[in-house]
C-alpha cells in the first residue's frame, strides 16, 4: 500500500473510532431526552411516521456532535429529509431513536448507526463500521468493525468492554417477526408457521432489542415483505444495513428475501426494505421460501 493510501486508511480508522466514542458519549443526553421529551412533536418524518419530541431531540444531539468531528463529511438520519454536509471523508447514517413507539409503555429503545465510505444513499458494501445502543435497564452498545463484533456497557457515556467477540450461538433459540400474521404473504406465513414450532417467540417492538436477543441466544429477526407493503417497514440505510453488517460480522446471514442486504443499495435515502437476519440456516430456509 502506498504511503498516502496508508495515511488515509489510518485517518478513516481514527474517524470511525471518534464516531463510536461520540455516540457513546451522547447516550446520557439521549436517555435524558427520552425522559424529558415524551410527547408528540406534531410532525412526521420522511417515511411518514409520526415523530415524537424525543426522536427530534436525539436527532439534533447526534447531528451536532457528529458533524463536529473533522473526518465526518455528512450526517443522514431517519428523522430528516436531506443529508447534512460539511467537510470530511466519512458518512454517518442513523436511526437516532429506534423503537420510539415503546416510549409510552416504557419498553426498550435504542440508537442505530452506520459509518459509510460513500455518501448515502449507498450500498451496504460501503460500510466501514456499524452499531447500536440499547437504552434498557442498563445502557449497552454493540459495534461491528473489521469483521469483529464487540459489546460494551456504557457508564456516563464511557465504554467498558464486556465481550470482544460476539458470535451468534450455533443452536438458534428465539424468533421475532414483525407485521402480524394477517399482513404476511402466504409464503412467509408458511415458513413462519414452521419456525413458530421450533423456536421461542421474542418480539419487543424495538429492533435493537430484538436483534440483541438473536445475537445472545441465536435465532432470527424479520420484518418481512407485507401483502399491502412489499417494501416492508424498516429503513434500508438507517436500520437494515447497519444491522445486517453486525449480524454478518457475528457469523450470521442477512437477506432482503433474495440476497445479502449488504449487496444491495436503497433506491432513495429513506427507502424501506424487507429484512431477514439471523443464523444462516434459518435465513437460507426463509429465503428459499419467499424468493
Ligand atoms: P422506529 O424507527 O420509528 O421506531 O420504527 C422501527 C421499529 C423497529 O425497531 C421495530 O422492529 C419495528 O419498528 C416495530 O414495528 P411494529 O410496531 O410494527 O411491530
Ligand atoms: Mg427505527
Amino acid at each position: 500500500m502506498s504511503k498516502s493510501l496508508n495515511t488515509s486508511a489510518s485517518e478513516s480508522e481514527q474517524t470511525v473510532a471518534q464516531v463510536i466514542d461520540t455516540i457513546a458519549a451522547t447516550t446520557p443526553d439521549v436517555r435524558h431526552a427520552v425522559a424529558e421529551y415524551r410527547g408528540q412533536s406534531n410532525s412526521v418524518n420522511p417515511s411518514g411516521d409520526d415523530q415524537l419530541a424525543a426522536d427530534l431531540r436525539a436527532d439534533e444531539l447526534f447531528e451536532q456532535r457528529l458533524l463536529d468531528i473533522d473526518g465526518v463529511a455528512t450526517y443522514a438520519s431517519e428523522e430528516r429529509a436531506d443529508v447534512e454536509t460539511t467537510d470530511g471523508r466519512l458518512h454517518v447514517a442513523m436511526d437516532p431513536l429506534d423503537g420510539s413507539s415503546n416510549l409510552e409503555p416504557n419498553s426498550g429503545m435504542g440508537t442505530i448507526f452506520g459509518v459509510y465510505s460513500e455518501r448515502p444513499p449507498t450500498a451496504g458494501t460501503n460500510l466501514l463500521a456499524s452499531g447500536f445502543v440499547i437504552y434498557g435497564p442498563i445502557t449497552s452498545m454493540v459495534v461491528a468493525r473489521n469483521d469483529q463484533v464487540r459489546e460494551y456497557i456504557l457508564e456516563d457515556g464511557d465504554k467498558r468492554l464486556v465481550d470482544d467477540d460476539v458470535t451468534l450461538p450455533e443452536e438458534p433459540t428465539v424468533f421475532g417477526f414483525g407485521g402480524g400474521v394477517d399482513s404476511w404473504t402466504d409464503d412467509f406465513e408458511s415458513v413462519a408457521e414452521e419456525i413458530r414450532y421450533e423456536l421461542k417467540l421474542r418480539y419487543g417492538g424495538a429492533m435493537v432489542a430484538d436483534i440483541n436477543q438473536v445475537l445472545t441466544y441465536g435465532g432470527v429477526f424479520s420484518y418481512p415483505e407485507l401483502q399491502s407493503r412489499p417494501e416492508g417497514k424498516l429503513r434500508h440505510q438507517f436500520e437494515g444495513h447497519p444491522m445486517a453488517y453486525i449480524v454478518e460480522s457475528a457469523g450470521g446471514r442477512s437477506s432482503d428475501g433474495a440476497q445479502s442486504l449488504l449487496e444491495t443499495a436503497p433506491d432513495e435515502l429513506h427507502s424501506r426494505t424487507p429484512l431477514y437476519l439471523g443464523n444462516a440456516d434459518l435465513i437460507d430456509r426463509i429465503e428459499s421460501t419467499v424468493n
